[in-house]
């Protein structure tokens, strides 16, 4: 069980859905399963939702609020964000309820209501659960919306495990349609996206360490799109910079299943830059990003460097 009664009382009060900075379709998707339940719940978007997380908020007719309230009357569900600062600002509440399934959860005030599911492969599959407890009925935009999220966040099923397939499973009973959902996610991308996807391999660099392969690059926008097509062309890692106008920079990293089944794991890199520069960081062993300021340029190196240091250590 993750609700007890207490818990179960949160979710009668008014609800902001808080999805984290440049949502992707498991946070937007899984604020849209919590509204199919919770008619009067806000969905609040502080920082920007991402171009597929705009698809499925448009094709499902959501309003989401683009900038958060400084104070909320009610409960706060902070969703897919496993530190405050991934979502902030977040609105002073009484009550603050944290669903995640990233690897580690922290930064949270006290008192926050923390549903943390580290084995779910998405946000998405806990909030079945979640509904499933409070007695309410998954309908079908509701199914739909979290088997999109899951379809992504597992990277179309590739990271998936047993229990990712019962719950689509689950939500096909309900009415999704996985034909739907994928010509919905899988349509044309934006010109500016492949562009950028081109320029980020264009201005690739790569090593080989042992039988790994390291790539990096830098971008202005979509690095972790860049990141996942570094992968597909061969890499074992990729990692990709961007750097803003005022000094913040962004790292999206990604690694390849075979380098992660021989126990390789990304959240330890970028933990280390969080060491080294501050900054913060969060994700899964294939796929993790990190936050912070400086020299994106340097800040690549220096995870590249840590990667070459931890595949040595590799059986
Ligand atoms: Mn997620």
């Amino acid at each position: 069980m993750l609700l007890n009664d207490s818990s179960k009382k949160l979710f009668e009060k008014k609800l902001l859905l808080l999805i984290h900075h440049h949502a992707d379709v498991d946070a937007v998707a899984s604020a849209i399963a919590l509204q199919t339940v919770f008619e009067d719940a806000i969905i609040c978007a502080p920082d920007k939702v991402s171009s597929h997380g705009q698809k499925i908020a448009e094709f499902n007719k959501i309003d989401i609020l683009m900038e958060s309230p400084k104070k909320w009357e009610g409960t706060v569900i902070a969703l897919d964000s496993p530190n405050p600062e991934h979502c902030s600002p977040v609105p002073k509440a009484q009550n603050i309820i944290v669903i995640d399934h990233h690897t580690k959860i922290e930064g949270w005030p006290e008192g926050t209501e923390i549903i943390h599911q580290p084995n779910k492969t998405s946000t998405a599959e806990i909030i079945i659960q979640i509904i499933d407890e409070l007695g309410l009925t998954i309908n079908k935009k509701c199914a739909n919306v979290l088997l999109a999220a899951i379809y992504t966040d597992t990277g179309q099923f590739r990271h998936a495990n047993n229990e990712t397939f019962s719950s689509a499973s689950i939500l096909c009973d309900n009415g999704a349609e996985p034909q739907e959902v994928i010509n919905l996610l899988d349509s044309e991308r934006p010109l500016i996206q492949k562009i950028t996807f081109l320029k980020a391999a264009q201005n690739m660099k790569w090593i080989q360490h042992g039988k790994w392969i390291i790539a990096t690059s830098i971008v202005g926008s979509f690095e972790s799109g860049s990141a996942r097509h570094m992968i597909v062309l061969g890499a074992d890692i990729a990692i990709v910079g961007s750097s803003k106008k005022n000094g913040e920079m962004r790292l999206s990293t990604r690694a390849s299943n075979r380098i992660v089944s021989k126990g390789f794991n990304l959240t330890k890199i970028l933990e280390k830059i969080c060491e080294i520069n501050e900054g913060s960081s969060g994700g899964h062993p294939g796929a993790a990003g990190y936050n912070g300021t400086g020299d994106a340029e340097a800040i690549i190196e220096i995870a590249k460097q840590e990667s070459i240091d931890k595949i040595t250590q590799l059986s």
